[in-house]
């Protein structure tokens, strides 16, 4: 199967983040694609990503930023597809300027805004797998035994002294 979702980030920096989202969606078996494309150095190359990502067979875009994180709304921008919007914990900031950058999208173009750093890059992939459920009952499945496995190791875990 080619890839379903394309995971996009501003930044090769951003790859300590986005990787745990790549660790997920190999993990619940989704076939993707890495690439790094810049809202502000590669503007030319984020508009071609966005319009040609639907005809390529992308059906969910995930897309992290840090800092002036323009690349989800501006991806949203220039495409139908769904775009997760992934914040990464900038060192100045500590990444609240990278979430309120891509949260605070004007109605009529919308980006789903995760948590900053390593929980939104996480549970991006598993909303993708979310929408992509419905299409590819497989992934449903996949998100369920997760879910489960995810139940037990706490109910295995209760007592907090334990190593
Ligand atoms: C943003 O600027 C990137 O998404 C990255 O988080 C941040 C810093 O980029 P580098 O200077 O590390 O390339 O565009």
């Amino acid at each position: 199967m080619s890839a379903l979702v394309g995971v996009i980030m501003g930044s090769k920096s951003d790859w300590s983040t986005l990787s745990h989202t790549a660790d997920m969606l190999d993990k619940l078996g989704i076939p993707y694609e890495v690439k790094v494309v810049s809202a502000h150095r590669t503007p030319d190359l984020l508009f071609q990503y966005a319009e040609q990502a639907d005809g390529r067979g992308i059906q969910v875009i995930i897309a992290g930023a840090g800092g002036a994180a323009h690349l989800p709304g501006m991806c949203a921008a220039k495409t139908h597809l769904p775009v997760l919007g992934v914040p990464v914990q900038s060192a100045v900031l500590s990444g609240v300027d990278s979430l309120l950058s891509i949260v605070q999208m004007p109605a009529g173009i919308p980006v789903a805004t995760l948590a900053i750093g390593k929980a939104g890059a996480v549970n991006a992939a598993l909303l993708a797998a979310s929408i992509l459920g419905h299409q590819h009952p497989q992934f449903h499945e996949r998100l369920k035994q997760f879910r489960e496995e995810q139940t037990q190791t706490v109910l295995d875990n209760s007592d907090p002294r334990e190593a």
